[in-house]
């Protein structure tokens, strides 16, 4: 059983992205993203699934995200990656042309050189999509939400949006209601400390929650 999380900012509208990249710059944010993506016992890594538009969304000289094994979905078998030249990548990086294919990589990480400890699936639209409706009987499913609330401004301008979770029609046949867990039990389960409550950067405002089900 592959149990995924979900990491995301969303705006009250669930605007997530507009023209391929993210709507707000937030290097709080980001760094928060960095750290619960990174943080992992000693002799494990963490996964970061993505979709193909995301992988290219990604600063070059971020990519592959550092200390993290990254998995890209594209349905482009020839997809490149990486230019035909680059030098070896700082982190792993793989490619498949479906979810399953990916979900079945994570969950033979023993096929890898380092155990897998969380797998995070970072986006896009559609792969959040895909992964909420998984449906438990598949073997793989997400039961944790990383919501960064984008709460002001709007930022109506956004062309991308992430279903909305909270709407629990989108589940494969069961009823699954989403709860928010308290602050607490967002920390503890990042294992840091992380800013409670209304955050501020560049004039806008966010709030770091977990939704679990
Ligand atoms: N979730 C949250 N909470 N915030 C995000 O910005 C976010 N972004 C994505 C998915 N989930 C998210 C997808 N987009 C990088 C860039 C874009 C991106 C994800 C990651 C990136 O460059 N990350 C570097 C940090 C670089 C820095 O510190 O500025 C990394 O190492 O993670």
């Amino acid at each position: 059983m592959t149990k995924l999380t979900i990491i995301v900012a969303a705006t009250l509208n669930n605007g997530i992205g507009q023209h391929g990249h993210l709507p707000w710059r937030l290097s709080k944010e980001m760094q928060y993203f960095a750290r619960v993506t990174s943080n992992a016992p000693e002799g494990s890594v963490n996964a970061v699934l993505m979709g193909r538009n995301t992988w290219e969304s990604i600063p070059k000289k971020f990519r592959p995200l550092p200390k993290r094994v990254n998995v890209v979905i594209s349905s482009n078998k020839q997809y490149e990656l990486m230019p035909a030249n680059a030098t070896t990548p700082a982190a792993p990086v793989f490619l498949h042309s479906n979810l399953d294919s990916a979900l079945d990589r994570l969950s033979h990480s023993e096929r890898l050189e380092t155990p897998i400890h969380r797998a995070f699936v970072i986006g896009g639209a559609s792969l959040y999509r895909e992964t909420l409706t998984l449906s438990p009987s598949s073997g793989s499913s997400v039961d944790r939400v990383l919501l960064t609330r984008i709460l002001a401004p709007a930022f109506e301008q956004c062309d991308v949006h992430m279903p909305n979770f909270l709407d629990s029609k989108l589940v494969g046949g069961e009823r699954v209601a989403w709860r928010r867990t308290s602050h607490a039990e967002l920390q503890d389960w990042a294992g840091f400390e992380v800013p409670e409550g209304v955050q501020e950067e560049n004039g806008v405002q966010y709030e770091f929650q977990m939704w679990i089900r």
